[in-house]
């Protein structure tokens, strides 16, 4: 029997470390969604001792759970982390400390925490205290997780996910009404990655071609539906709509401009919705960079924008785009229609900036998921 090769073994824990904090991406705003495993034992006969997953809200943090869970058996073991564990003092003490506390002799951990309260000093904290740290191990994947915390970080702003679905000859609509494109297994799909956004956005011209409902509708998955966003400038949004009758099982925000009357906001917010004022352009449109920010400020790490062409493009043309989800179908409009992808998305997309990061079919349809290089 060949002696086990720790290199494998160590990417199969952080790996199961990355499952885990992904589980939870959508409902630990405002913080990054971490996971953490223990591990024990000697090399090839170890064994995970503890699991953790940053709680719904963000706290507790992924290493206290874990360490909660593992009690005295995390002396001398091995924490798998996707994040740098904090060193900054929040409602409890870092995490930093509590895994030295614990007597954990290594941690692996897959990247840096952006965050100017930690930024290194989570792992200086840890090898000063004199556990073996070693960073960087699926650094790439974890920074495709945590990109809405780090853009949150960064830039003051969620990260966004545009979706887009078109037909094989690349429309979004026809003339008139409203094209059905994916196919089931595929909007089950979509409605999965809807749980792991923060927030999802539409312009308001959505919500009055289409009334959508924009909940997460799969089995047992109902309570993960997360904030609706609509950007309606002039308040155009009726009280009827599903999405503000619905506002008290899942909330709806509504982002107006200072042109949207009085009435309207009261009659919006009388019917469950919030309504927010934020900066306009010249034109009269939701100013799209400032929008963005006050979501940032609320919290939200994870923005879905499932708006249609004409927002995906806006965002791009302001080069607010950080993944975009092309879905497309196997049906044919056949006749000039509204193309999905935009001129500002098509150069964006085409652009040096943007990689395919991976294409597969779910039922009929295609996903080609488009990502910005950090
Ligand atoms: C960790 N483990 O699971 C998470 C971390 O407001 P607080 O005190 O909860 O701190 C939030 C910051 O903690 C957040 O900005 C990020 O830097 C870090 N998140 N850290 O050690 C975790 N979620
Ligand atoms: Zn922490």
């Amino acid at each position: 029997m060949s002696a086990p090769d720790p290199v494998q073994s160590d990417r199969r824990y952080m790996r199961l470390a990355l499952a885990l904090g992904r589980r939870h991406l959508g409902q630990a705003w405002p913080n990054p969604s971490v996971g953490a495993v223990l591990v024990g034992g000697p090399p090839g006969a170890e064994r995970i001792l503890a699991q953790g997953v940053t709680q719904p809200g963000g706290r507790p943090h992924a290493e206290r759970v874990a360490l909660a869970a593992a009690g005295e058996a995390a002396r001398g073991a091995t924490l798998y982390v996707t994040l740098e564990p904090c060193s900054h003092h929040g409602r409890t003490s870092p995490c930093a400390d509590a895994t030295i506390a614990a007597g954990v002799a290594r941690v692996v951990s897959a990247m840096d925490d952006p965050d100017p309260r930690v930024a290194g000093r989570g792992h200086a904290r840890l090898a000063q205290a004199g556990i073996a740290v070693s960073v960087g191990l699926l650094g790439a994947e974890a920074a495709r997780d945590q990109r809405g915390h780090v853009t949150r970080i960064l830039q003051g702003r969620p990260a966004v996910f545009l979706k887009l679905a078109r037909t094989a000859d690349g429309f979004a609509a026809g003339g008139e009404g409203r094209l059905m494109i994916s196919g089931p297994r595929a909007n089950a799909e979509i409605h999965l990655q809807r749980a792991h956004c923060d927030a999802i956005m539409v312009g308001v011209g959505t919500v009055l071609a289409d009334d959508p409902a924009l909940t997460v509708r799969l089995p047992g998955m109902a309570a993960r539906s997360p904030l609706r966003i609509v950007l309606d400038p002039c308040l155009r949004t009726p009280p009827t709509a599903g999405l503000v009758r619905t506002s008290a099982t899942v909330p709806t925000l509504i982002l107006a401009g200072p042109q949207g009357s009085m009435e309207a906001a009261d009659a919006l917010s009388a019917a469950g919705a919030e309504v927010q004022r934020v900066p306009v352009t010249a034109e009269g449109r939701i100013d799209l960079p400032a929008a963005l920010r006050f979501l940032g400020a609320r919290g939200l790490t994870r923005v879905c924008s499932e708006g249609g062409p004409t927002l995906a493009d806006a965002l791009a043309r302001e080069n607010l785009v950080d993944e975009c989800l092309l879905v497309t179908g196997d049906c044919v409009l056949g006749q000039p229609g509204l193309p999905a992808v935009g001129p500002n998305l098509a150069a964006r997309l085409a652009s040096a900036d943007f990689a395919v990061a991976e294409e597969y079919r779910v039922g009929t349809d295609l996903f080609t998921c488009h990502v910005r290089s950090p």
